[in-house]
């Protein structure tokens, strides 16, 4: 009998708890065993009911996703999920932590089902490119009604256990053990002869979708909204309206097709890779799992501008009070203000409630002078990106924070450990950069500095889960992971301008692509003054640029940048291309047509040459850790997998031969192909087989 599935027969009630950590998804054991206890049940006439209930933190939270691309091993999960609802004993699914995926669609087959009132019940596939394909479009709009079912489907959100009583999802709550629940509730179904509900036989909740198929048109139409490029929204949305146009079992087989046909897309192959590439990044290289973090109760934002009010309310979402500290009254109020205004507009848009904003706005103690750092547990220093700044800040925050705090700078390219320098206490100094705007951002690069200590790290790490943010730790180099990478598609954008192209052309191709903007609309958004005033410090020119900002154009917040600007739309504007036209011109260059799949290798080829220095100076650990850091912090697609996982899609050869070409065709020796690229590119290997 299974060792992953214990059964109990109390008095008459068959438990079954499963239990294979670390969160309990339906790998093949778990179904075996499954599947031995149900059959053994229904002939062994001492059971009355059986109970599935799971140990550890949580039900099942899915289908095994490492199964996933390999040749299935039996009972699939449709073979169990029949025995269930066929069980002509009743059959109760005790849900705690989490019932996600198959898990809740294994539920779903049940009789009956329960649940701690803080478990979360979802069908959360689609977030993996995937359909829910263990039933779960054709049976979740029959308990819960089309508009919630896409909402849960084609939005990936799951429902708390309150809610899930709410709609009916669940029979009923409890506190306390699942196997005891399980039990209780499976002698009161048993005493009350409750029927065996089947949800596949009731058709009532689908009524008003049928009578009316517009209140399905419109809430696929909410949900795909921002489903800009993706394949499997549209999808899940496909298989629930299955459910208005044909008997179960039909949308059962048509379900199970569109499920394989995602499975073994591209897409959801890129998006698995980022699930994994999450997990794995927040692993860090030497700093062993027993490293425990420091506490942190007390935080301190140093800087109530742009970046340090995000950082501050990603803080306070989570629930961790900050104290907001500037060096002046007028921009503490306006950074204040800012906050404020951010969080009523959100609430205007019905996405928190007007108590959310005071309990946010309350969480916030604004104060002059870093003296009030003192208390604080983590320091976060978010001022101006100036070295000089940023160490005069750090000499004061060693005089006065309290010994074993954690001095963390928001630097986006600065020498961390030239930073640390300035202290008595390098081993508690720590990059964290989070990316604009920070309150939306998910990606946080943890810098570890030279002399960083591990628990340091550890408690970056925690910290930056804690307020939602996915942490990948970076080596210390000019812009770390993310922006040197940036910086080297930055050199092309600005080379192919000056060679022909135009940037709206460049932009669109990056945007077809599936990046939220192109290098232009990005520098307009950023403005275009900040990186003209750091060149001229550095006597470097960008030709281009430089003349658009001096002829006054800064960007959006002019209202002209590589664009102008009606409202917030970017139009193409004829006088940049005369000013190109002009600057080409004193040159002494001729403007040649650019073809679209040059920009596109010429601008995503030197990211990944990059990536692979990076790599091969070990500033990044794994090639999916430069992948994490461009999909959260800079929007590549996440059904590219980001870059490094795209080039191995492509083929290395590929890439080193057009580097290659380009390094020769331009007179440019930094686009030749990276060691590292060119010897993986030989052996006919990817990125992939580095991490392996
Ligand atoms: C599905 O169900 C398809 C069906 O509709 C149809 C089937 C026919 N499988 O996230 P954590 C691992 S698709 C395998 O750090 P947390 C994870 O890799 C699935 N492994 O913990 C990590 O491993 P490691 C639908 C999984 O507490 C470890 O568990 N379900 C799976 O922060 C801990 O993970 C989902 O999409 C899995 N399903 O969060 C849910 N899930 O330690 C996906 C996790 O080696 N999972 N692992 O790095 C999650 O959202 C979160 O993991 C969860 C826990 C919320 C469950």
């Amino acid at each position: 009998m299974s060792e992953v599935v214990k059964a109990d027969n109390r008095e008459g009630i068959l438990v079954l708890t499963v239990d294979y950590p670390p969160v309990n998804a339906l790998g093949a054991p778990v179904r075996q065993g499954l599947a031995e206890h149900l059959t053994s049940a229904q002939s062994d006439n001492s059971v009355k009911a059986v109970v599935i209930a799971c140990a550890g933190r949580s039900f099942f939270s899915g289908a095994d996703i490492r199964e996933f691309g390999k040749p299935p091993q039996p009972p699939v999960l449709r073979d169990v999920q029949v025995m269930i609802e066929n069980s002509t004993k009743p059959v109760i699914a005790a849900i705690h932590g989490n019932a996600l995926g198959g898990g809740l669609e294994v539920a779903l087959c049940c009789h009956f089902r329960i649940t701690t009132k803080s478990a979360k019940l979802g069908l959360p596939e689609v977030k993996l490119g995937l359909l829910p394909g263990a039933g779960g479009t054709q049976r979740l709009p029959r308990v819960v009604g089309i508009e919630k079912a896409v909402q849960m489907i084609v939005g990936g959100e799951p429902v708390a256990g309150t809610e899930a009583l709410a709609l009916g999802l669940v029979n009923d709550v409890f506190d306390g053990d699942p196997g005891r629940a399980g039990e209780a509730f499976a002698r009161r179904a048993l005493a009350e002869k409750m029927p065996l509900k089947r949800v596949r036989d009731d058709d009532s909740k689908l009524q008003p979708a049928k009578a009316n198929r517009q209140l399905f048109n419109d809430a696929v139409a909410a949900m795909t909204r921002r489903a800009r490029g993706l394949v499997a929204p549209l999808a899940c949305a496909e298989c629930i309206s299955y459910t208005l146009d044909y008997p179960f079992e039909k949308g059962l087989q048509l379900e199970r097709e569109k499920f394989l046909e995602l499975l073994n897309g591209e897409q959801s192959k890129a998006q698995r890779h980022v699930f994994f590439a999450e997990r794995a990044a927040a692993k860090v290289e030497g700093v062993s799992a027993d490293v425990k973090p420091r506490t942190v109760e007390r935080v301190a934002v140093i800087g109530a501008g742009t970046m340090g009010g995000g950082i501050t309310m990603s803080f306070v979402n989570a629930g961790v009070p900050v104290t907001l500290i500037e060096v002046a009254e007028d921009a503490l109020s306006r950074g204040l203000g800012v906050i404020k205004k951010n969080y009523e507009a959100t609430a205007a848009r019905g996405g928190i409630s007007a108590a959310d904003v005071q309990k946010r706005m309350g969480l916030i103690t604004g104060k002059i002078g870093l003296d009030h750092a003192r208390d604080a547990d983590l320091v976060l220093e978010a001022v101006f990106e100036t070295m000089a700044i940023k160490k005069d800040v750090f000499v004061k925050l060693d005089a006065i924070a309290k010994p074993g705090a954690v001095l963390a700078s928001n630097t986006s390219y600065l020498n961390i450990d030239e930073i640390a320098s300035v202290t008595k206490r390098p081993q508690d100094v720590v990059g964290m950069h989070f990316f604009s705007p920070a309150n939306v951002m998910k990606l946080c690069e943890i810098v570890r500095g030279a002399k960083t200590a591990p628990d340091v790290l550890a408690t970056a790490v925690a910290i930056a889960k804690r307020i939602a943010k996915v942490p990948v730790v970076v080596g210390n180099c000019d812009g770390f992971v993310g922006n040197r990478i940036l910086a080297s598609r930055a050199k092309q954008a600005e080379e192919l301008l000056l060679e022909g192209a135009l940037p709206q052309q460049v932009d669109a191709v990056l945007t077809k692509f599936g990046l939220p903007m192109g290098p232009f609309a990005m520098s307009d958004l950023a403005g275009l003054d900040v990186g003209w005033r750091s060149r001229k410090d550095r006597g470097i020119k960008s030709e281009i640029a430089d003349a658009l900002c001096e002829a006054g154009r800064f960007g959006q917040k002019t209202g002209k940048g590589f664009y102008k600007y009606e409202g917030r739309a970017a139009v193409p504007d004829p006088d940049v291309e005369r000013l190109i036209d002009e600057t080409l011109q004193k040159m002494g260059r001729k403007r040649r047509a650019v073809s679209d799949d040059e920009i596109f290798e010429r601008m995503v080829y030197p990211m990944i040459n990059e990536g692979a220095r990076i790599l091969q100076e070990k500033i990044a650990a794994r090639p999916g850790d430069i992948d994490i850091v461009w999909v959260y912090g800079y929007g590549w697609p996440v059904y590219h997998g980001g870059p490094m996982y795209y080039a191995d899609t492509v083929g290395l050869k590929k890439i080193a031969e057009r580097l290659s070409h380009y390094a020769k065709e331009t007179g440019n020796p930094s686009l030749e192909p990276a060691p590292l690229l060119k010897q993986l590119a030989d052996a006919g290997k990817t990125f992939a087989s580095l991490a392996a």
